[in-house]
């Protein structure tokens, strides 16, 4: 875009409502020259890149002072959208807040959309497509771990390692279709089995990567915990004493719980999430049969099942499945425990650490290597077709299909692992990607 046509833009970057301090982030070619019209003290056009002033915003209009802040000013390239920036921090009163973006507005700027910030910074190179996403993925961060994948993914080891691949194959690729100028000559530029080499390194790979979605989304949304079991097994009391909280209702009346009750909560650095079930028995109740079929659908796309039993009366299920851990709960009631197995008084134990430490064990595998684990849809969705397209190239090559079609396979495959990564110039997805963000980012 030529350089007079971008604009300068404003918003609050800090959350809405009240705080001790505000930042208004404004971006753009003019965004020195704007915030110099509406601030005493040193003049800003004069400031060095990453200084930091004290002084005063005031309406020239009617020589009004707004607040006292402190102006920081970032000069392109080297700033988050790679323009002229400035960030006002002022009081943060939500007046205040609306009196300084629309007093910015009438001096010159426009009032940024939702991700326009991050949407700039990708336009000037400074974050490729993967990295911007993972940017909306740290600011809603809610655990450790989904921190960790995130930042990894802003510092780029992600990319890095899919943009390895896909640079090797655009060379062997521009070797097939060399070929394919000489196909009369039955000449062969591009060494077969250092193409085969190749695309089953990269088979493995998005295959690898694709696979570690199922983990990287029990990251980002909580590993998925149901609590099932026969009722009255105490499934409820033990949500409540996981969760901290009275969230679910309990009583010694079977069938208490009819809809799944869940909510998050971190422990030893891993999101867990909760889900309480109706208690699967036989009903003649049809809003309770309901809720047992929505157990049941929960229960199956759990990453792991507690099924709570009553020690005092266990009722086993029918089923073990390796996400199965089985609780023995109301040890209070026994003098003995069961040998092995997980035994706790969800009512009273001060301490439920050996089912905790055991749900933390079961969860850290789930924990691999940032770099290496996918928390994105669209990016698993392009990884399976990289895997798709990458194995046809193994398939061909394996036989003797012709040149032409093999270049159809490689270039598929580079188009798949650029989608992640390199610049989308489709005007509608860069606006889906952009829309998750908040305004002021
Ligand atoms: N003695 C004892 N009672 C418990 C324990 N956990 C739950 N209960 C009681 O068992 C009854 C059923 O509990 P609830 O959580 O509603 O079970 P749910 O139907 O599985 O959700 C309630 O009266 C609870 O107070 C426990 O560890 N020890
Ligand atoms: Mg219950």
């Amino acid at each position: 875009m030529e350089q007079s046509k971008i604009t300068t833009i404003c918003a609050i970057s800090t959350p809405a409502g009240t705080g001790g301090i505000a930042v208004a982030r404004v971006s753009g070619p003019k965004a020195i020259e704007i915030v110099d019209k509406v601030w005493k003290g040193k003049r800003l056009a004069d400031a060095p890149s990453h200084s930091a002033h004290y002084g005063t915003i005031f309406d020239p209009a009617d020589n009004q002072a707004l607040d006292d802040g402190i102006a920081t000013v970032f000069r392109a390239p080297r700033s988050f959208t790679g323009e002229d920036t400035v960030e006002l921090s002022v009081h943060g009163s939500p007046w205040i807040q609306r009196e300084l973006i629309n007093l910015l507005i009438r001096n010159g700027a426009s009032i940024a959309n939702r991700g326009e910030f991050t949407r700039r910074a990708v336009a000037n190179g400074k974050l490729d497509i993967a990295e911007a996403e993972a940017v909306a993925d740290m600011i809603a961060a809610s655990s450790r771990a989904s921190q960790r994948i995130a930042l990894s993914h802003i510092r780029g080891e992600y990319s890095a390692g899919l943009n390895a691949l896909r640079n090797q194959l655009i060379e062997l690729a521009a070797l097939t279709e060399l070929e394919l100028d000489f196909s009369e000559e039955d000449v062969e530029f591009a060494d077969r089995n250092k193409l085969l080499e190749l695309a089953r390194a990269i088979n493995k790979k998005v295959s690898e990567l694709a696979k570690s979605f199922a983990t990287g989304r029990a990251i980002k949304e909580g590993v998925k915990v149901t609590l099932s079991g026969a009722t009255n097994a105490g499934k409820s009391t033990l949500l409540n004493r996981l969760l901290g909280e009275e969230k679910a209702i309990v009583s010694n009346i079977h069938g208490t719980t009819r809809d799944t009750i869940e909510d998050t909560i971190e422990i030893g650095g891993i999101l867990f999430r909760f889900i309480d079930t109706a208690g699967l028995r036989e009903t003649d109740d049809p809003i309770e049969r309901i809720g047992i079929d929505r157990a049941r659908q929960a229960i199956q796309t759990a990453d792991i099942n507690l099924w709570i039993v009553d020690s005092e009366h266990p009722i086993l299920p029918l089923e073990q499945s390796d996400n199965m851990i089985v609780v023995y709960n109301k040890r209070d009631l026994l003098t003995e425990t069961v040998d092995g197995a997980i035994s706790i008084s969800a009512l009273n134990d001060s301490d439920l650490s050996v089912l905790t430490e055991e749900l933390i064990r079961r969860a850290i595998p789930m924990q691999i290597a940032p770099a290496q684990t996918v928390t994105n849809a669209r990016h698993y969705e392009a990884l399976l077709r990289a895997a798709d397209s990458s194995a046809r190239i193994i398939e061909a090559l394996s036989t003797t299909l012709p040149t032409d079609l093999i270049a159809q396979d490689i270039r598929e495959t580079i188009d798949h692992l650029s989608s992640i990564t390199a610049p989308i110039t489709t005007p509608t997805l860069l606006t889906q990607i952009f829309t998750r963000f908040c305004i002021g980012k």
